[in-house]
């Protein structure tokens, strides 16, 4: 076996589809590999999630707990104020935190008054010193260069599934709708954050498929976080997977492994679903190349380990996290 040293774009979806048949030890020791050229194999990067706009969102994918469309239960927030933003900013950056994502249940940031207030919120945030990402669903390439313009470092903006799950999942709007805005982000300076989610239902072929789409862009994605699909209670898939037992732990295992060989100078991010796994779960997918969590007791909406338990991990296996202060 061979380690890649340079980073392809030219991926086929049978080379992809071997990758997740692999022995799993071969698999691990590949990533590990590949991970090494790239990366200190012990050190993970800190994000802190902070939802800024709650729920009442138009957009009906399958998996939300901020649909307007299901009956969830969950706060309907408006946009929040600028000094909350900063006072949880604070909080994190106390926290050892090395970025905050700002996250809006938005089909698009349609308001003028809300996207000036956004720009307001990357242009204090950054002045703190924390890099700042933001996740706002669609955007127009005039969005894109204000973005550009106050210094936003990252976007999330996830294609989930493969293209052919997808309609299973969101009717409200294409794949190529994801893709569109995802080019008009690579076209500018900001750094992309995109990836999906496993354990709702899909094969492994569309896993492989939402891995190849992504490494196959015409740049890799800075930031690539696998998701474990995360059950909320009056969603559809809640409902249509009642009955599933949950993801096998080696199936994340695995596509960490495969997300780090596709896009090896990428920061893969083990993240939502870490409330469900086992340490040891975890500590494989570092061990596949996993080097970036979310940091802090909340995602958007639902629990994320606490940073007490976070930092006792990292601490058992040795993995340096920046400067976290003592809790
Ligand atoms: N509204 C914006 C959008 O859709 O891009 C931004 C926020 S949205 C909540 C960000 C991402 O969170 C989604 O693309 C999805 O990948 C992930 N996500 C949301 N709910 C989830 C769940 N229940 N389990 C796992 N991941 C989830
Ligand atoms: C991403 O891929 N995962 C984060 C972030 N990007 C915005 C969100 C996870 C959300 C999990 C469900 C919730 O808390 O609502
Ligand atoms: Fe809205 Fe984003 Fe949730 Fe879809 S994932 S319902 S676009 S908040």
């Amino acid at each position: 076996m061979t380690h890649t040293p340079t980073l392809r774009h030219d991926w086929h979806i049978d080379e992809v589809l071997a990758l997740f048949d692999w022995p799993f030890n071969d698999l691990i020791y590949q990533a590990q590999g590949v991970h090494r050229q790239h990366f200190n194999a012990n050190q993970v990067q800190l994000s802190t999630l902070l939802n800024i706009k709650s729920g009442a969102c138009s957009e009906d994918c399958a998996y939300c707990s901020q649909s307007a469309r299901f009956k969830t239960q969950l706060a309907v927030e408006p946009l929040m104020a600028l000094d909350e933003v900063l006072a949880a900013a604070k909080q994190a950056q106390a926290h050892g935190s090395q970025r905050l994502c700002m996250g809006a249940a938005w089909r698009q940031p349609n308001k003028a008054q809300d996207f000036i207030k956004i720009l307001k919120m990357v242009k204090e945030v950054k002045a703190l010193g924390l890099e700042t990402c933001l996740t706002l669903g669609m955007l127009t390439e005039q969005q894109v260069a204000q973005l550009q313009a106050v210094g936003l470092d990252y976007y999330n903006h996830n294609l989930d599934t493969s293209e052919n799950f997808y309609p299973h999942i969101i009717s409200t709007r294409q794949y190529q709708d994801r893709l569109d805005t995802l080019a008009r982000l690579q076209h500018s300076d900001i750094k992309v954050c995109s990836g999906g989610i496993i354990g709702m239902g899909e094969s492994i072929s569309d896993r492989a498929q939402l891995l190849l789409t992504l490494a196959n862009l015409p740049k890799h994605p800075e930031s690539v976080p696998i998701n474990q699909w995360v059950k909320v209670d009056g969603t559809p898939l809640a409902t249509e997977l009642a009955d599933q037992p949950p993801l096998d732990g080696f199936d994340m295992v695995r596509c960490i492994a495969v997300a780090r060989i596709l896009m090896p100078a990428s920061y893969v991010r083990l993240s939502a679903g870490r409330s469900e796994m086992s340490q040891e779960i975890q500590a494989l997918c570092f061990l596949a190349g996993a080097n970036a969590i979310f940091y802090g007791e909340k995602l958007l909406t639902t629990i994320n380990p606490s940073e007490s338990q976070d930092q006792q991990l990292l601490a058992k296996l040795g993995i340096n996290a920046g400067h976290l202060p003592p809790l």
